[in-house]
Order: structure tokens, then sequence, then C-alpha cells
């Protein structure tokens, strides 16, 4: 039977990805490969990358707020000022203008990324991008699982569907906790068993809290540090 992995944020680092991935043993004939979000920007090989994820057999990503911004690009030609300008999207697009991707192929590559889900939930495990947004329960996020996201994503900030890629409350709780706060001041555990994973927030190392079931994958790969794939069963993980 194949293996459940999940990969953190890969920012465009193909190279880091593929190391990752041979040093976990990865088989895509075999294994599912999930990822916590933001796939996209910032790394040198976007169009590398982005070929490699859609040719796997079983890749199951979630929704990151780069991803948004690349794929109302692609879609809908949207190019937002913050992201061109802060968030390495004008990397992204001059590559793709390098490349000469054509308005065809960059329509089937945004349609694409419009199919990754806000939040999944299989077997045992919540996959969201940033995290579990202050007063939200597990219905909620169950609710969010199974809408298709919006598109315009530049206007995200308002949208309270996105506020889970963004929102990172849940993560400093539970490092908070795992610090020695008084829990009774913190954001509590989500009301279900399941695990989850996020991305997001870059750490200098894998995050794990038992009380809030959490594990936190973004280990920098898109600011010069690390990109982290993980056993999710075993949480073994493997980095490059
Ligand atoms: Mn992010």
């Amino acid at each position: 039977m194949g293996r459940h992995l999940i990969a953190g944020d890969i920012h465009c680092h193909y190279s880091l990805l593929r190391e990752a991935l041979d040093k976990a043993g990865f088989d895509p004939k075999a294994d599912t490969l999930y990822c916590v979000g933001d796939i996209a920007d910032r790394g040198p090989e976007p169009i590398a990358m982005i070929y490699y994820l859609m040719s796997l057999q079983d890749f199951r990503p979630v929704l990151g707020n780069h991803d948004v911004w690349l794929r109302d690009y692609l879609v809908s030609d949207i190019l937002s000022g913050s992201w061109l300008s802060d968030n390495g999207g004008s990397g992204t697009v001059n590559a793709f203008m390098k490349a000469g991707v054509s308005r065809e192929e960059r329509m089937r590559i945004g349609e694409w990324l419009a199919s990754f889900p806000y939040v999944r939930i299989e077997d045992d495990y919540l996959i969201v991008h940033g995290g579990i947004p202050k007063g939200w329960s597990f219905e909620e996020m169950r609710l969010l699982a199974g809408l298709k996201p919006r598109p315009m994503g530049y206007a995200i900030a308002e949208d309270p569907q996105s506020s889970p890629l963004w929102n990172r409350s849940y993560l400093q709780s539970a490092m908070a906790f795992e610090h020695g706060a008084d829990s009774a001041f913190l954001q509590p555990p989500l009301d279900s068993d399941r695990h989850i994973f996020i991305g997001h927030t870059p750490l200098s190392s894998p995050f794990f809290s038992d009380l809030y079931h959490l594990t936190a994958l973004d280990t920098g790969a898109g600011h010069g540090r690390k990109l982290t794939v993980m056993d999710m069963d075993s949480r073994e993980y493997w980095q490059a």
C-alpha cells in the first residue's frame, strides 16, 4: 500500500522538492503526495515545478494565498499590486513570459490551480494552509472543504471563506501552550480528533502539538531555508 506524504510550502523550489522526495523514497506510482499550499512564488523554477506536480497521478494540495494570486493571474489576468511588489509575483510572471507559455496553456494551469480546495478532510487528517480561525468549529471547516474556492482572490482579505488560508491564531496558541502558557487564555484546540497539517508560517523546524493535534510544516523554503516532506502517519520527515 502507498504512503501518505505531505510537503510544506514549496514556493517554486522544484529541485529542493525532488531532493526531499528522493530522500523520502517517494514512489509516484504508489504514494500520495499532499501539500499544505503555497506551491507558487519566490523560488527559481516555477514552470518545472508546476509541470512536475501536474504530472503526478495522486497529488492532493490545498490552496495557499500565493496559489490564489497565481490562479487569478493565469485565469483572469489579474495582477495584484501587493503580489507583484512584496510577494514574489513579478518573478513568477516573468518566468511565465520568459518561457513563452501560451494563453491557452496559462488557462490550463490556472484551471488546475482553481481545482485546489480551501481545506481537505481525509481519513484522520485535516489539511489547511494557514490554520483554524478563532471561533471556527470543525463543522465550519468541514463545510469549507466542500466549497469551490472563489475567483478574484485579490479581494481575499474581505472574504471570510479565505481566512483559513491566512490565519495564524491556531498556530500561535499551540506554540504558546507548548511554551507553558495557561491554556485558559488561548484559542482552544479544534473540536475534532483529526490531525491538522498547516503551512504558511515559516519556522526553523516542523512544529508539533499533541494538545492542538497540529503539525506545522513550512520550514521556509521560500525564504532561503528548508523544504520539508513528512510521512503523515509516522511523522518521520526529510528535508532539502
Ligand atoms: Mn502562505
